[in-house]
């Protein structure tokens, strides 16, 4: 209750009252604002929290090759020849360790390498879910490579068994933790279509095509690779290769070999950063961001 009662003004008695009534008066007043201030700084903070990077943001990933099925013998060599190189750079380039790497090729024993069948599809993507969740989690990159078709409904990417919708993958990389940097690389035919699944908070996408072109096969796959290990792709020679570097080497290379082949260019990759599923072939502020903060570190000896 804030009220003095009656006492006589002036007296020793009514100052002291008074003030002791002004000072409960100020605290009744202040104490909603107080609170207020207090739970808009824990959104903030809280907001912070997740839009802030990760601690580990740029400790060196671990990563996910699938190779689907790779087709005819010519695409099998080709595709074989590609995903080694990946492979083989992620160690020698940026000193992945094979512990940290995990690849899935074709069907069969191909190169010591597990078969991309759909059980073994679904263990590797339940572990990649695991390791966003766990305390020390380090960013991941995931390429997919090999061959993937559409409908007017979803599209699918081709392994041995059952192929996973694009909608059945978003649908199990929903629970992945979103401060953990995750870059897809979408680099098969219908890769555009991959996207809207895909995309989220904390990840950074790149199919090699727009939904709505070349729904047969890409060359992305395979100038990306030659990229990843072009020592001109740290453009800023910073002693790392961002998302975003690779991704604007991978656009000038494509331009080349479509020019090399003297064929019209049909296949434009697409990035999106900002995980709001808009990607776009010269990505904004927004978008480029992200994708050049997220990177590999070249090792000393490179
Ligand atoms: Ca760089
Ligand atoms: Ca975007």
């Amino acid at each position: 209750m804030l009220t003095i009662g009656w006492l006589p003004p002036g007296s020793g008695r009514w100052n002291r009252h008074l003030v002791k009534y002004l000072r409960n008066t100020a605290a009744y007043l202040i104490r909603p604002w107080t609170a207020c201030i207090v739970c808009v700084g824990l959104l903030l903070g809280t907001a912070a929290a997740q839009d802030a990077p990760s601690a580990a943001t740029h400790a060196q990933p671990l990563v996910w090759i699938f190779t689907g099925l790779p087709g005819d013998v010519e695409h099998l060599m080709r595709f074989s020849e590609t995903a080694d190189l990946i492979h083989q750079t992620l160690q020698t380039r940026f000193g992945i360790t094979k512990n940290d790497l995990r690849m899935l090729f074709g069907e069969g024993d191909w190169g010591g390498h597990e078969p991309c069948t759909r059980a073994n599809f679904d263990d590797e993507i339940g572990r990649i879910v695991e390791a966003t969740r766990s305390p020390d989690a380090r960013p991941i990159w995931v390429f997919f490579v090999g061959h993937a078709n559409s409908n007017d409904r979803d599209a699918f990417f081709n392994i041995g068994g059952p192929d996973p919708s694009a909608r059945a993958l978003g649908k199990a990389l929903r629970k992945t933790r979103t401060t953990v940097p995750l870059v897809l690389w979408l680099t098969t035919a219908a890769s555009g279509k991959f996207v809207k699944h895909l995309t989220g908070p904390g990840r950074v996408v790149v199919a090699a095509c727009a939904d709505d072109v070349e729904d047969n096969e890409t060359e992305f796959p395979h100038v990306l690779a030659q990229a990843m290990a072009a020592p001109g792709t740290d453009a800023n020679a910073d002693g790392f290769v961002s998302v975003l570097e690779l991704f604007v080497a991978v656009k000038a290379g494509l331009k080349e070999s479509y020019e090399n082949e003297d064929l019209i260019q049909t296949e434009r990759p697409l990035l999106d950063g900002d995980g709001d599923g808009q990607a776009t072939a010269t990505p904004a502020q927004t978008d480029a961001a992200p994708a050049g903060n997220v990177r590999l570190t070249i090792t000393p000896n490179q």
